[in-house]
């Protein structure tokens, strides 16, 4: 056993954040077919390996420049749900732009998590330039950026990781690949089995793990980000997950992903696997993990109903401020 090992605590609080995201996730989906919020992208089926990554990080100082999908990530750093559901009402309180983004746009500066933003990709060159300006002043942080398989064709990526490599930038490139870039399946994207085989071209690290295992991206997440923090530079880390729903509440996915694809997800879930894993291990009791998504529930029902009744921003917002200064 290394001494990475997670202890039964932290398996626990592993599987209550992995909860934590799939309920608000689910009650996200509800409040969209509701009519309720304008839309949702959702984590469901890639919260293993986001929860393995966020638990390598030293949370609340390391750097976060999630995308869309990442909301176990976000919670994880203590974005509270309320702060997320205020962004899916399109709400004045919302932390990430006071109801003018889209939802799933996350932003929580006490968790040092950076905005999202609609292209995919840009995130890519942020974190870069984040890890580069650490790396200048002598800091010991490193910058986790998460990434779709299907967004590293942007040229945005190939920037960034240019730059990873060249200057040993401290800095975690997560892939979550799902094998979809909305329709677009992955034979159709690259003609590589891995996307860590491009990190060879970067001069950076390349790893491809099993994101729907917990256990085995912790350890290659905290490989990861341990090495960038002790000066070894970037790691290229594709966690190999599923996609377990449309790519969002806007799209059918019926008509691109064949029925029997669709059917064989369920087997695909992390979460009744990780349930079923630590209960064998004697890391959780069937009581506790009761407990665990009962609590969750709980949570999502108060952030729901906090959310919901939370005043919509003024009319004048719609037109500014975008820039920092900017007067409504
Ligand atoms: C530059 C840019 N091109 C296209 C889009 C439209 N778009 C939004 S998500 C997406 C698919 C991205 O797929 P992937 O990177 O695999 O991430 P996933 O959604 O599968 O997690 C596309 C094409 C966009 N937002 N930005
Ligand atoms: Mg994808």
């Amino acid at each position: 056993m290394s001494d990475t090992t997670p202890s039964a605590e932290m398996l626990a609080d592993m599987y209550a954040l992995a909860v934590r995201a799939r309920k608000l996730d689910e009650r996200c989906w509800i409040l969209h077919r509701q009519g309720k919020i304008g839309f949702h992208i959702s984590g469901m089926g890639h919260e293993a390996a986001q929860v393995a990554v966020t638990f390598a990080m030293r949370r609340g100082h390391d750097l976060l420049h999630p995308y869309y999908r990442d909301l176990a990530m976000v919670l994880g750093c203590g974005m509270p749900m309320a702060d997320v559901l205020l962004g899916s009402f399109g709400r004045a309180g919302d932390p990430s732009s006071g109801g003018r983004q889209m939802p799933n746009h996350y932003c929580y500066k006490p968790g040092n998590v950076f905005s999202v933003s609609s292209p995919v990709g840009t995130q890519l060159p942020q974190a870069a330039g984040l890890a580069l300006a650490e790396q200048l002043r002598g800091g010991d942080r490193v910058v986790v950026t998460c990434i779709g398989e299907g967004s590293t064709s942007e040229g945005d990526f190939h920037e960034a990781l240019i730059w990873a490599g060249v200057r040993k930038l401290p800095m975690v490139v997560v892939v979550e690949n799902n094998e979809y870039a909305i329709s677009v399946p992955m034979k159709l994207q690259m003609a590589i089995e891995r996307v860590s085989d491009r990190a060879g071209g970067y001069g950076v690290r390349g790893v491809s793990v099993d994101g729907l295992d917990l256990l085995a991206s912790y350890q290659a997440a905290r490989e990861a980000v341990d090495l960038a923090r002790s000066g070894g530079g970037t790691t290229l880390l594709e966690v190999r997950v599923a996609r377990l729903t449309p790519h969002s509440s806007d799209d059918n996915d019926s008509v691109y992903r064949p029925a029997a694809e669709k059917a064989a997800l369920k087997l695909k879930d992390p979460l009744p696997k990780l349930r079923a894993q630590l209960i064998a291990m004697g890391a959780l009791s069937e009581v506790a993990a009761r407990e665990i998504e009962e609590r969750a529930l709980s949570e999502v029902d108060a952030a729901h109903r906090q959310a919901e009744a939370a005043p919509y921003p003024p009319e004048a917002w719609a037109l500014g401020p975008v820039f920092a200064g900017e007067e409504a």
